[in-house]
């Protein structure tokens, strides 16, 4: 096998870091939240009101999951956090019935509102769910618009060819053993003209196999992004190991115009669990951003993510390193994407 050589190498041969974590992590604790919560991880992003506004995924002491926003003018210190749950799973949505997860937020020109795809924790497996506001204080829940199992889903915030387009993650491998792995688990792509009935379904990204970081299982992470490049999209692969999961980013890149063409895909992740407080928790070794926020003013773009299923995390890059990184990847056609 050829030497691979690294496309994230410092001048003294580590890896360079697309994206540098703040140095006071984690952000937010269970211990910030105004009532008694297990964790609060995986939040999703956006920006209201000139404030930076996070839903967290919040979990109780019965294991089930709700959202509750936290506002910061800067968008890293001083987090103000509502005093009960901004959205909660509801005796209307059975499919809610063990919870609602991981929320991906996108504004909606279209709908004047925002757009919160989340997992619907229902007795038959994961769903997904969508719910609009205006205000991220009431919500219209629109119920679930796949069936289970499926999640990790978000929105474009716009039709293409007059269709809504969403990606998500149909089916969970299981991971138990390189034997039972079955088809794998991948990104796929819908579309739907009215938000309600979805078709059209297409994989997008396809898991690797075998020694690969992103083999077998993987989902999006944040909301599509749009760049002058493309639509950049930022995922997480899971690798199993002896001693467990580790779930790890990377990064695809997708055609402006047609976003169910693939431009590129990163063969390397490009941030995993590293730190303590990524490393250890209720679920170790995982990083699990749901929402990042790009500053058009000074190029940054700020992740928020779940560390260890535990708490809440922050890391920054830019856009133009994270599209020089990415249009220096592979063509989805090449070899060594797979
Ligand atoms: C995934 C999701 C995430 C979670 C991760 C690690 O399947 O359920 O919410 O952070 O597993 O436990």
């Amino acid at each position: 096998m050829p030497f691979f050589e690294t496309r994230l190498k410092n001048s003294d041969n580590t890896y360079r870091e697309l994206f540098v974590r703040y140095p006071n992590n984690p952000i937010l604790t269970a211990k910030d939240w105004p009532y008694a919560v297990n964790t609060v991880f995986n939040p999703s992003a956006t920006i209201f009101n000139n404030q930076t506004l996070l839903l967290a995924r919040v979990e109780d002491r019965r294991g089930f999951s709700h959202f509750t926003k936290a506002v910061s003018d800067d968008g890293v210190t001083n987090w103000k956090i509502d005093k009960f749950p901004t959205l909660e799973p509801s005796p209307d949505f059975p499919e809610e019935s063990w919870g609602i997860e991981d929320p991906r937020i996108t504004w909606i020109d279209e709908l004047e509102s925002w757009a919160v795809v989340y997992t619907s924790y229902s007795r038959s497996g994961p769903t997904v769910s969508l719910a609009l506001t205006k205000d991220f204080v009431s919500f219209e829940k629109m119920g679930s618009i796949m069936p289970p199992e499926d999640k990790d889903a978000a929105l474009f915030p716009r039709r293409f060819q007059g269709k809504w387009m969403l990606i998500h993650r149909p089916i969970g491998a299981k991971l138990t053993s390189e034997e039972e792995v079955g088809p794998g688990a991948h990104i796929w792509l819908s579309c739907s003209s009215d938000l309600k009935y979805w078709g059209d379904h297409q994989i997008l990204l396809k898991a690797r196999r075998g020694a690969w970081w992103d083999a077998n299982k993987i989902g999006l992470c944040c909301p599509p992004l749009e760049t002058p490049d493309g639509w950049l999209i930022l995922y997480h692969g899971v690798r199993q190991t002896a001693s467990g999961c580790i779930y790890r980013l990377g990064l695809a890149l997708l055609d402006g115009e047609d976003p169910t063409k693939v431009l590129r895909r990163s063969d390397e992740w490009i941030f995993g669990p590293e730190e303590s407080y990524e490393r250890e928790g209720d679920v170790r070794d995982v990083v699990f951003p749901c929402g990042w926020v790009h500053d058009k003013a000074s190029g940054t773009v700020r992740i928020y993510y779940g560390a260890a299923d535990s708490r809440i995390c922050l890391a920054t890059g830019t856009l133009s390193d994270l599209l020089e990184y990415i249009k220096s990847c592979p063509g989805p056609s090449a070899a060594s994407t797979y």
